[in-house]
């Protein structure tokens, strides 16, 4: 067979940028080997469409295993009556959730996406905003928390089919039991998109939505540290519409390695250390936003309570945008992403912040020392972002860090 040594050295630069710079995307971990083991399987050969027991194709005896266990597996870390593992992401399991209990054109509740939100939540260049009536609440302007008030107005207002709560860009707990509360006054349903926090709700540091919604998305590979995919969970009365959504409405054949690669994740996030691991994640975003804001940044609502912060770069020097901010620290070795933060005058590739987390720094073993350090370097880059000698120097000080907690020796 062609030994591609183009393809596997591009791989390994890539594990070498991993090992050797600060990786703080909010939504991004290392797996184990394990999980990496199960997605590079001989899994990836089998076609498998249906579900365990109902397939269309046969030779699926062992693969039905694995994804029974993947399913019975989420079930029990989540305490939910039903899983659903095929998501290919997080997107396809939100997509396939409004299939699921919705007509094309209903009314959805969902969070500004300039404001926290995902695209999945109604914008109007994703599918969610063309196929439904999506209304949008936001934080609020004095403290830029959830506004639940506002929530409650608009339920109030428009009689949505369905409110859907969960963010990507929102450092604060989101409480589902208040939603719940507003959902059923409006005699709506309710999804919680779990995909950031499913791995501080599996840890025990965030509350469970499973019980309170009817319906739960997540992705498995942010803070619960699985392979790149999604889920579904729900109670058992959806479960037929839910899977029915799933396959055959949105996908084809489910790919069982990322699944038999989920039911790993699964089982390493029901350990014990995965408790410690979630609240460290907590205390090292806490940690960094203190640093920061020592160096003069603005952290939006002042703080945090999961894995990711939002820094308003405005009042620290009003001339930097996210943008350049994201490409200084790219070159000194630190990795993030430029975001948009409530009330952003400017436009989302530019943007006046950036969203800064920690799982990933967390997995590889880094405390809150460490955090205080890098908001350091942080300051030291952004202070400066055209000096090439002090990004150089930044950059040595990252590959010293890395070398002490690197993810893959
Ligand atoms: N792109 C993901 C994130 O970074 O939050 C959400 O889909």
């Amino acid at each position: 067979m062609t030994e591609d040594r183009v393809l596997f050295d591009i791989i390994r630069r890539e594990e070498e940028r991993q090992n050797t710079t600060v990786q703080l995307i909010a939504s991004e971990n290392f797996t184990s080997r394990a999980v990496m083991a199960a997605t590079g399987s001989v899994l990836t050969n089998k076609y498998s469409e249906g579900y365990p027991g109902k397939r269309y194709y046969g030779g699926n005896r062992v693969i039905d295993e694995a994804e029974d266990l993947a399913r019975r597996r989420a079930c029990e870390l989540f305490g939910a009556d039903h899983a659903n593992v095929q998501p290919h992401s997080g997107a396809n399991a939100n997509l396939a959730a409004y299939m699921a209990v919705l007509e094309p054109g209903d009314t959805v509740l969902g969070m500004r996406l300039d404001q926290g939100g995902h695209l999945t939540h109604g914008s109007p260049v994703n599918a969610s905003g063309r196929l439904y009536h999506f209304v949008s609440y936001g934080v609020t302007e004095s403290d830029e928390r959830l506004d639940l008030d506002q929530l409650a107005a608009l339920a109030d207002e428009h009689h949505p089919k369905m409110i859907v709560a969960g963010a990507t860009a929102y450092p604060r707990i989101i409480d589902p039991e208040p939603i719940r509360r507003i959902a059923d006054a409006a005699g709506a349903l309710f999804l919680f998109d779990a995909a950031h926090v499913a791995g501080l709700i599996a840890g025990g540091v965030h509350p469970n939505p499973v019980g309170v919604a009817d319906i739960v998305t997540f992705t498995t590979h942010k803070t619960l540290r699985g392979p790149r995919g999604g889920a579904i969970l729900c109670r058992e009365e959806l479960a037929a519409a839910i899977d029915k959504a799933v396959f055959p409405g949105l996908q084809g054949g489910p790919l069982e390695h990322v699944i038999a690669a989920k039911a790993v994740a699964f089982l390493e996030a029901s350990q014990p250390e995965f408790r410690e691991y979630a609240a460290q994640i907590v205390r090292n975003a806490r940690a960094l936003a203190e640093g920061l804001a020592a160096e003069g940044f603005r952290i939006v609502s002042g703080g945090t309570d999961n894995h990711l912060m939002l820094v308003d770069l405005r009042p620290f020097d009003g001339d930097l945008t996210g943008k350049a901010a994201q490409e200084a620290l790219d070159r000194a070795g630190i990795t993030l992403n430029k975001n948009q933060i409530p009330g952003d005058p400017r436009s989302p590739f530019v943007c006046s912040g950036l969203r800064i987390g920690t799982p990933a720094v967390t997995t590889a073993g880094m405390g809150e020392a460490e955090m205080g350090h890098i908001a350091r370097l942080i300051g030291r880059v952004l202070r400066r972002p055209g000096d090439t000698a002090e990004i150089d120097a930044v950059r040595e000080e990252v590959a010293v860090l890395c070398s002490k907690f690197t993810p893959y020796p």
